[in-house]
């Protein structure tokens, strides 16, 4: 058996034995064999051990030839490692290193360095795909400056891009031709990018702040032209959206966007040239849903905020990933927000980072926000760096203020600028700024796990004060069996029976303040004695989610009060959705007990209530009728149980749906649409909520309306809306409006991945064959990630009920494409395989079955290091 993959820890950083000032690289671009040459200016780095060696990473690289400081090395002077890696034995202080290799782009099918799709060359480098374009130093923390030469046939590459500003092109031999980048930015190696090939480009410009005149180019395939007008609106907002919140900048006098339909995630920052997976760029009315319309914006501006936030500043290591990505992450929520309805935005915010952040916690791979090792780091791009580390930003906004955030992100961006640096550089800066101790809020960092928030509360009336105590607990988590408090800002109000908002007047205070106010609970347990209370109060507590923590314990009582009364809208929905889970929650006991899930008509009266006030809000009414998830659900249990979920959700959604069917059906006639399309936050709030009453109608059994509805629509995400609720029937338009959604859009990439993922996600108990079916099925392609992730995904992930059948089958589907998948595309394997880890959470026997796919995983011979290191830990 080969050695298991090596774990690189946090604690063994050192800085790098050389710096590269200056990268010169030229490519002679072919499918079958791509030439690299590259002149690195090496010089020893000042700050690393005198005797440190030089090595620099390569990965499937074929060295034809090297030399240093113009002299061909000798076989003494240099070894190729068996990692693939390059080291030069007796390196001089200072000199140059010419290298040439040989790659093979059209074979590459990991997806990861230079690559082929479509016939177009891409590269993908974070976090460590340079390496296998050319032998390099492929850490974070060695900064060049690139110049960029690429030469190619004229016919097959027309347009040859890098970052950076162009500088020049000319004819080259046969028919072919050359062009130049020159990046003045120094960079690190994994903000390197190169795009050639017959794209068509979508044009338009921006004049920033101080007057540089940015040409905007979006490059696509021939015939996707007309679909990037919502990606080009949202980068120029996202541009003027930065110079207005954080007064950044853009700095170079070009911003390219490639979109490529074969991509491992959603896209990358790369230096002046952005690479987008389709998904996140092409949107028609007829082909996206409002859903993607949102997605194509949060990514695009989350990119282009990467500028100065990644790439400006970047990370000294990959451990120090959250710096970027949870920094930018808030940016791109915050930009979102002031789009549209910040209040929808927080609680869509919320719902993820429960619905995939929360189960990480709880889950095998936990890990802080800052994590302490890796095998490989391209597991580590999870929920918890990103949404978590947004949070633990966010936690410093809330804390700090808006004002004096701003002046932590100037000192952070002013003093760290073009350098590779830490999160104690991003918390030091703001807490100079701020001049506040935040030494402990650093924590957030180093501690995985959710704290569990409870509060106790007493009212004296003959003192007239109110004592609320709050107490906060994380549960253990691998590795890291004893936890400590941390610093949670816990937002809060006190409302009086009337529902009015109570001002407050902490013990000690001179005065009392109104509305929402900011404790600080910093130990595991803290009490906070409030004066001149008249009345018992009812606490409101963690409005806008201000930490990303389990409330736990809130009375129904007070529940179905705060859901009606509280001045906070994230407070108001999320007591909605607690009471409505706790209620489930009783019935999924009842349902395995073997009795029939109860009903309570208070649901039926919220849902009545929130469509009588719908009109004003309808994005926050369509998210205050959706019922708490099968998978929020599950993660409230400690031991699982999907197939119980799903009947009591089904019978809830049922039983609203006749109790209130008048009303749900006179709200959907209401909010049809005749006018055109519009990406308004309200006609998006409009159609959410009509689609809302839609599902509940044909949760009832009225699968005509769905049907209607699919053969009228003029847009997907009514379409699609129609389809899914179709997608889970008996009824025979389902048959006919799949197959009719199959011939409409085969030619479609992105639109068959709905057709896949739909299926997928179905109750229908033929499900697991129909997801067979499919894997087998003309159009699939196991190679392409958008359609693997379509179907293997969807099922395993958003499919509880199916995925967990009682005899294995669900498991073994997912263990069988993970293993075909793996030797061609281990990054993507390695991120399908996630839900198997999560066995513990299942009953016995489900988590036997989960295991022994677990184990049949590792027994596959050559086993990628991203995929060995989740299912061993999984196994741990
Ligand atoms: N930084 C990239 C993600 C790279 C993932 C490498 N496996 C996209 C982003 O977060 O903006
Ligand atoms: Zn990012």
């Amino acid at each position: 058996m080969a050695d298991s993959p090596k774990t690189t820890r946090r604690q063994d950083y050192t800085p790098p034995a050389f710096l590269v000032d200056t990268v010169e690289l030229a490519f002679e671009l072919d499918p079958k064999a791509t030439l690299v040459r590259s002149r690195l200016a090496l010089r020893r780095n000042p700050a690393a051990p005198q005797d440190a060696k030089l090595r620099l990473d390569g990965e499937a690289l074929e060295l034809l030839e090297a030399k240093l400081d113009g002299a061909a090395l000798p076989a003494g002077r240099y070894s190729l490692g068996e990692d693939g890696s390059l080291t030069i034995l007796d390196p001089p202080q200072s000199g140059t290193l010419e290298t040439t290799v040989r790659i093979v782009p059209e074979k590459n099918t990991l997806l990861s360095g230079l690559y082929t799709s479509g016939g177009n060359f891409y590269t993908q480098c974070e976090a460590e795909g340079f390496r296998r374009i050319t032998f390099f130093p492929d850490r974070p923390d060695v900064m060049s400056r690139y110049t960029v030469t690429i030469t190619a046939d004229r016919t097959l590459c027309p347009v040859m891009l890098s970052n950076g500003n162009s500088d020049g092109s000319g004819h080259a031999e046969g028919n072919r031709h050359w062009v130049r980048w020159v990046d003045p930015h120094p960079k690190p190696s994994y903000l390197f990018a190169l795009v050639a090939g017959d794209l068509i480009n979508v044009h338009d410009q921006f004049t920033t702040k101080s007057g540089r005149l940015v040409s905007l180019n979006i490059w696509v395939r021939r015939g996707d032209e007309d679909r990037c007008g919502h990606a080009m609106d949202s980068l120029k907002r996202s541009m003027k959206w930065d110079e207005d919140v954080f007064g950044l900048e853009y700095d170079l006098d070009i911003f390219n966007i490639a979109a490529v339909s074969d991509f491992n995630m959603g896209a990358m920052e790369n230096k002046g040239l952005n690479v987008f997976n389709t998904k996140y760029v092409l949107a028609q009315p007829e082909t996206a849903t409002d859903g993607d319309y949102q997605g194509i914006e949060t990514v695009i501006a989350h990119e282009y905020f990467h500028n100065w936030t990644g790439n400006r500043v970047t990370c000294r290591d990959w451990f120090q990933l959250s710096l970027k990505e949870g920094l930018t992450v808030f940016r791109d929520q915050e930009f979102s927000a002031d789009q549209g309805s910040r209040a929808v935005k927080r609680i869509r915010d919320v719902r993820g980072l429960r619905a995939a952040q929360f189960p990480e916690d709880a889950g095998p791979m936990a890990h802080p926000v800052r994590p302490d090792s890796y095998i490989d780091i391209d597991n580590f791009y999870t929920p918890t760096v990103y949404q978590k580390g947004a949070e633990v930003v966010r936690l410093l906004h809330t804390r700090l203020g808006a004002e004096a955030f701003r002046r932590g992100m100037d000192l952070y961006i002013s003093r760290n600028d073009n350098q590779a640096v830490t999160i104690e550089d991003f918390v030091g800066a703001m807490q100079e700024a701020s001049g506040v101790d935040l030494s402990h809020h650093l924590h957030w960092y180093d501690q995985a796990g959710t704290p569990e928030v409870t509060a106790e509360d007493s009212y004296d009336p003959a003192t007239r004060r109110y004592t609320l105590t709050l107490r906060q607990h994380t549960p253990p988590t691998p590795g890291q069996a004893e936890k400590g408090p941390l610093p949670i800002p816990v937002a809060m109000g006190l409302l009086g029976a009337d529902g009015a908002e109570l001002p407050t007047r902490l013990a000690g205070e001179n005065s009392a303040q109104k509305g929402t106010r900011l404790l600080l609970l910093d130990q595991a347990e803290q009490r906070f004695t409030f004066e001149d209370v008249p009345a018992p109060p009812v606490p409101s507590l963690l409005r806008g989610f201000s930490a990303p923590v389990r409330l736990k314990g809130v009375p129904q009582a007070r529940l179905r009060f705060l859901a009606v009364h509280d001045t906070d809208p994230f407070v108001r929905w999320d007591s909605g959705q607690q009471y409505a889970a706790a209620f489930m929650l009783e019935q999924v006991a009842r349902v395995q007990r073997g009795e029939a899930p109860g009903f309570d008509p208070a649901l039926a009266e919220a849902v009545a209530n929130t469509l009588d006030g719908a009109g004003a809000d309808p994005a926050f009414a369509a998210e205050a009728l959706v019922l708490p998830g099968e998978g929020f659900l599950a993660d409230q249990m400690q031991v699982a149980d999907p197939v119980a979920i799903h009947q009591v959700r089904q019978a809830m959604r049922r039983e609203i749906g006749t109790a209130c069917a008048a009303k749900l059906r006179a709200t959907y006639e209401a909010l049809t649409d005749t006018g055109p399309y519009r990406i308004d936050g309200h006609s998006i709030g409009r159609r959410a909520l009509r689609n809302a009453c839609l599902a509940y109608l044909t949760a009832a059994g009225d699968t005509a309306l769905a049907a209607a509805q699919y053969d009228a629509a003029t847009n997907m995400t009514d379409q699609l809306a129609a389809l899914s609720l179709l997608a889970d029937t008996d009824s025979p338009a389902r048959e006919k409006a799949l197959a009719a959604f199959h011939a409409k859009w085969r030619g479609d990439d992105l639109v068959l991945d709905k057709w896949f993922s739909i299926q997928a996600m179905s109750s229908r108990p033929d499900t697991l064959a129909a997801v067979q079916a499919l894997y087998a099925h003309p159009d699939f392609d196991l190679k392409n990630p958008n359609r693997a992730r379509a179907l293997i995904g969807a099922f395993a992930a958003g499919n509880p009920l199916h995925f967990h059948d009682a005899g294995g089958a669900g498991y073994r589907f997912l263990a069988d494409a993970v293993i075909a998948l793996d030797p061609i595309n281990g990054q993507v394997a390695a991120r399908l395989i996630g839900p198997l880890g999560l066995w513990r959470r299942q009953s016995e026997a489900r988590g036997a079955l989960m295991r022994k796919e677990l184990e049949r995983v590792l027994a596959a011979p050559n086993l990628s290091k991203g995929t060995f290191e989740k299912a061993s830990k999984a196994l741990a």
